[in-house]
């Protein structure tokens, strides 16, 4: 007999719901160019559906709510944050912690304190921020991520490996010496949520070790790299994601981690070194940019709640239905014929803008212009992850990224499959009408990530 297919379905149920707005085409078109045509500027009020990014924006649980009840708000020693440093070192293994209001400001302390001018920060892929931080500290980033990364036809199922040999390349180049540490991030964000492998992350341990040179991983998004990693990579089906995440994790240095994706909180981040000396500069520094060493600009509830929502973020259940509404979204665009990055990622499904829209020239910003269509279509705010997302180089030049992409964010635990059927037949009917969908022009250009308040006008 013919095996019966067992579907799966979200792992909770709901008990409260927030109500959307709907909008007219006329509301949508004057809110889009109120904007600028930037997603980042539209008011949220004007959105139905809001994929513009999975960040701060998953819905906590019950346990995660009763948590925040449970803050202890005192200035110093808050009880949430001796739970919150046991969860970090239990789930994730890293022996210290600091708190920090987000991952960026976890990056500013990682980058001031590593960082020497004239230093050299390889990484798979750049990611925005966290690039700035490396520059503003004086150091310059590298790409070393394997080719594939680049292209979004390619179906490597780890996209985010590192190319060891573009690593040693750099190491002959600068000297080991003036590499303060590989920056690796898991789902690599910038590729379309590409996992990396663990065989590969083993390999540059041991080639880094090598040459005395630390692994800072960016752990953002660790829980959904080892969903992949359980999934394809041979040896790991019986392991828990649990057990995966802590391998990952013994392979790296530390960490800097942007709470609000992975570990299913609104806002908050950290820092996470295994260095006693790195620690101590880093509690120290955390006075000055952020708060207390116990608080690090959070709340004692906002400790409690990330706390609980770590050990949530590597259930079984949980992590199979968050990629799986990913992929259930991927598999229904990939069905109506839009082009998307390829295998489909862990946080969201990503368009290839660049060949959506062949007619439009990377410099009038394709991503850009397709987002704002896909807003004006049906109120489905995604975001743009090209060419202005890339910026430019400290010496002014624009960088010219070969992925140019518009990210549908899926948040977690927000939206049922229901509204992931909406997303696609809206991103379909957009593309029915592609080639009549014109480029813009940046009318005004922000200093540092610009992607989040530049402003554009219509090519006519
Ligand atoms: O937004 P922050 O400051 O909490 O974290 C910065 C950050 C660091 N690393 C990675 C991989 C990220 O994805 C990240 C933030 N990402 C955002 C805001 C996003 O929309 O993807």
């Amino acid at each position: 007999m013919e095996k019966r297919k067992r579907s799966w379905a979200e792992p909770y149920k709901m008990k409260m719901v927030e109500l959307l707005k709907m909008t007219t085409l006329a509301q949508r078109k004057k809110a889009l160019q109120e904007a600028g045509y930037n997603t980042f500027l539209i008011h949220s009020d004007d959105v139905y559906i809001d994929l513009l990014t999975d960040s701060g924006t998953s819905a906590m649980s019950d346990r995660q709510w009763a948590g925040m009840m449970l803050g202890d708000e005192a200035y110093a020693g808050s009880r949430n944050f001796f739970h919150l440093e046991k969860v970090v070192q239990e789930v994730y293994g890293y022996s210290y912690l600091v708190p920090t209001h987000q991952g960026r400001g976890a990056e500013n302390i990682l980058s001031r304190i590593l960082i020497r001018k004239g230093d050299i920060i390889p990484g798979n892929m750049y990611f925005t921020t966290t690039r700035l931080h490396q520059e503003l500290a004086g150091g310059k980033f590298e790409d070393i991520i394997i080719d594939e990364a680049h292209d979004p036809e390619n179906e490597f199922p780890f996209k985010g490996n590192v190319d060891l040999s573009k690593l040693e390349k750099l190491i002959n180049k600068y000297g080991a010496a003036r590499i303060p540490y590989v920056s690796i991030a898991t789902s690599v964000n910038m590729a379309g949520g590409q996992p990396i492998s663990m065989a590969n992350l083993k390999e540059l341990r041991a080639f880094t070790k090598k040459h005395k040179i630390r692994i800072i991983h960016d752990m953002t998004r660790v829980a959904e790299n080892a969903f992949f990693i359980q999934q394809k990579e041979k040896g790991y089906d019986k392991k828990s994601i649990r057990e995966i995440v802590r391998e990952i994790n013994s392979y790296t240095d530390g960490a800097t981690m942007s709470a609000k994706k992975d570990a299913l909180v609104n806002i908050g981040g950290f820092l996470a070194v295994n260095d006693w000396d790195i620690f101590e500069e880093a509690r120290n520094m955390v006075v000055v940019y952020e708060g207390l060493h116990t608080y690090g600009g959070l709340a004692g509830r906002d400790m409690e709640a990330m706390a609980i929502g770590i050990e949530e973020s590597v259930s079984k259940d949980h992590i199979k239905a968050r990629v799986g509404q990913v992929l259930y979204l991927g598999n229904k665009m990939l069905n109506y014929g839009i082009p998307i990055v390829k295998p489909i990622g862990g946080h969201g499904v990503f368009v290839n803008a660049k060949k959506f829209l062949p007619h439009i020239p990377q410099e009038n910003f394709p991503a850009q212009a397709l987002a704002a269509e896909l807003y004006l279509d049906a109120g489905v705010r995604t975001m743009e992850r090209g060419i202005v997302s890339a910026g430019r180089k400290p010496n002014g030049e624009n960088y010219f990224p070969k992925l140019e992409l518009v990210r549908f964010t899926i948040p977690r635990r927000v939206y049922t499959q229901a509204h992931m059927d909406v997303i696609a037949e809206s991103a379909a009917i957009v593309y029915d009408r592609r080639k009549k969908i014109k480029g813009l022009k940046m009318v005004y250009e922000p200093k540092y990530l610009r992607f989040f308040q530049a402003k554009f006008e219509k090519l006519q």
